[in-house]
């Protein structure tokens, strides 16, 4: 069956899908975008990828030409087109086509892009034994720079150096630090640490991203009775956390059990990890916005 992408308003066969050379995101990453996931046929956190997406899009100043609720139906079609139930859904943006920086000599008709895919995942065992991590020497930059409320294009350069940092020693994932040398995030996902039953999260000031998978285990923790806090978090507080874990919309929850050669606490996927993993796989079972309704 053919693949479908929505480009700029149409379905279009995925093969027939085209940018301009000239367009933004290409040359000089200006855009933003969305990972978002769809689990047996439906989207989980819609509306909420959606919100953020419009907020990043409105940062920076570029105006999507449909509202949200039009943008949450082209995500629906799209997925509907390709006829999934599980995938990734990739929504990317840029500011429009044209040479030059100046947004005034462009024509300001964004490229919006919708497409699904086929999730590759980390593999079960990295689930069930953990991720060996190590802290990347490539900084995230500061969000008095570069906001990362942002989910904006041109901010990744960084987080794919040190996503190659850790492939060149065989390590799962990469932490990144900030300019104070705090932890700010992994190079895709947000982290969390657990220190005597509570969970602890760097604050977005500290340069992390407000995840979408960050904000539902938040809540999830809470409805479990574990503390949540957003707090400066240093590379000693994960050195001698009990647990770790990463959340993500593609990793969902995984545990962190090693860092720069270090054990995490048992050196295992701890008890709090465990119940925070059961609680995010019943709320994508349940709490996802059907597709073929
Ligand atoms: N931090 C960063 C820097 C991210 O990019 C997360 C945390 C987790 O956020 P969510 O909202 O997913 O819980 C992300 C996630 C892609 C892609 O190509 C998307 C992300 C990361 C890497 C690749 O769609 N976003």
């Amino acid at each position: 069956m053919a693949e479908y992408v929505y480009c700029n308003g149409t379905l279009v066969r995925a093969d027939e899908a085209h940018v301009g050379i000239y367009d933004h995101g290409f040359l000089y990453g200006d855009g933003v975008f969305e990972g978002i996931r769809a689990y047996n046929g439906g989207v989980f956190r819609l509306t909420e990828h959606v919100r953020r997406l419009y907020r990043s899009a409105h940062a920076l100043s570029i105006r999507l030409p449909m509202e949200q609720d039009e943008f949450r139906a082209a995500i629906i079609e799209t997925v509907k087109a390709n006829n999934m139930q599980s995938c990734y859904i990739r929504v990317s943006v840029s500011r429009g086509t044209g040479l030059g920086l100046d947004p005034e000599q462009i024509h300001n008709d964004p490229t919006i892009i919708i497409s699904t895919r086929q999730l590759r995942l980390y593999p079960q065992a990295m689930y069930d034994e953990g991720l060996d991590v190590i802290t990347a020497s490539t900084r995230v930059p500061p969000a008095v720079c570069i906001d990362p409320q942002i989910k904006s294009l041109g901010r990744y350069i960084n987080n794919i150096l040190a996503k190659m940092e850790a492939n060149r020693v065989g390590a799962g994932e990469a932490l990144m630090l900030n300019m104070a040398g705090n932890v700010a995030e992994a190079t895709g996902d947000n982290l969390f640490l657990v220190r005597d039953g509570a969970l602890i999260t760097p604050p977005t000031s500290e340069g992390a991203l407000v995840g979408i998978t960050r904000e539902a285990v938040m809540k999830l923790a809470a409805d479990l009775g574990v503390p949540v806090s957003e707090k400066v978090v240093t590379l000693y507080d994960c050195y001698t956390s009990d647990e770790t874990f990463l959340t993500g919309t593609a990793a969902e929850v995984i545990p962190m059990v090693r860092l720069d050669s270090r054990a995490i606490g048992s050196g295992k996927p701890g008890p709090i990890t465990h119940a925070i993993i059961d609680a995010f796989r019943r709320c994508t079972a349940t709490e996802c916005e059907p597709v073929y309704a």
